[in-house]
């Protein structure tokens, strides 16, 4: 199929050309331009909760809770996993794993995994492409669920706008690595897994982690997630964080921040996709690589060398 008839069919509402775009910019980020060329004007945000944290807290099960009260409130949802490892409906119960799947097939929902093409949870380009192709769609809300801990899987804060920060007792020893990393970067934390011990001793380590800048305390809900509680608060405090986050002059400043570290990110790894793709300068780099292992020429110079051919020699 075309990326023109693509797009036509995904700005309808089609989750199959929604796929299949999501799929074309994971693969090709050259095709990305052209896809999102053919999209036309910007839609309209949708409101982006990450919820991020280490492996099997929950986050999932957090997750398959979420949707259908979020559907409930007639929001149109996007949920992307960059953590293939675990599947929306793992954490699941049985009986509500089946009422889950057929959730799912409505089309005011849409569930994607992606992949964390190597970094530990880090997000990729497809990840804000994929949000950006989600909101083209229509999706009112989107939710990325990540992987993160100290000080990786922090690229979440450049993409969601409020960030829940998932924890489980267990994942305690976590809290001590992750001071000045993900800690920090979330805007309230999930402590989960409530029907086991040593949820007091969590919450206060967190507390103890934790001094926000204005002297308040941090918003620590708890949750059990494989029995639905807890879920309504944090539905209401995502909602309440992201108002209050994304408003007057403080959410124009954010988004201005965000995007400035999003441009970046996608200027520098297009750059790199159109250097090692052009062949005159993959032959370059090699007679480069024998230069250097002969001892003719030095890595600086050879990188200065290539980003010359390229166009790129105007460091001033
Ligand atoms: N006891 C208990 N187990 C839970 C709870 N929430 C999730 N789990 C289980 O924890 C495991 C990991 O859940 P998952 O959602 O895949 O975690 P993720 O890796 O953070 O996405 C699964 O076996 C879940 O059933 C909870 O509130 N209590
Ligand atoms: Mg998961």
């Amino acid at each position: 199929m075309q990326i023109g008839e693509t797009s036509a069919e995904l700005k309808k509402g089609g989750k199959h050309a929604l796929a299949r775009a999501i799929t074309l910019v994971e693969d090709s980020p050259r095709f990305a331009g052209t896809l999102f060329e053919s999209l036309g004007t910007r839609a309209p945000e949708a409101m982006r909760l990450g919820i991020t944290g280490p492996p099997g807290v929950g986050k999932s099960t957090i997750i398959s809770r979420l949707i259908p009260r979020i559907l409930d409130d007639g929001y149109k949802l996007g949920v992307l996993l960059v953590d293939p490892t675990s599947p929306i409906s793992g954490g699941a119960v049985l009986g509500d794993r089946i009422r889950l799947s057929e959730i799912l097939k409505r089309n005011d929902v849409f569930v994607r995994s992606l992949a964390s093409r190597g970094s530990l949870g880090g997000v990729s380009l497809a990840t804000g492409a994929a949000i950006r192709l989600l909101e083209h769609w229509g999706a009112d809300i989107v939710i990325v669920e990540t992987v993160g801990m100290g000080q990786a899987g922090t690229d979440i804060a450049f993409l969601a706008d409020v960030v829940f920060l998932a924890l489980s007792p267990g994942a305690g020893d976590a809290v001590q690595t992750m001071k000045s990393g993900i800690l920090e970067v979330a805007d309230a934390y999930i402590v989960n897994k409530a029907d086991m011990p040593g949820i007091p001793s969590l919450i206060a380590s967190l507390e103890a982690d934790l001094v926000m800048e204005d002297g308040s305390s941090p918003v620590i809900l708890t949750a059990n997630a494989l029995k639905g509680e807890g879920i309504e608060e944090v539905w209401q405090r995502f909602r309440e964080l992201r108002d209050s986050k994304m408003t007057g002059d403080k959410g124009l400043e954010f988004r201005k921040m965000r995007t400035a570290g999003e441009l970046k990110f996608v200027t520098e790894l297009l750059l790199r996709d159109m250097m090692w793709n052009d062949a005159g300068l993959t032959r370059r780099a090699d007679e480069l690589i024998s230069a250097i292992c002969n001892g003719r020429a030095d890595i600086f110079g050879a990188a200065l060398t290539l980003l010359e051919d390229a166009g790129l020699d105007s460091f001033e």
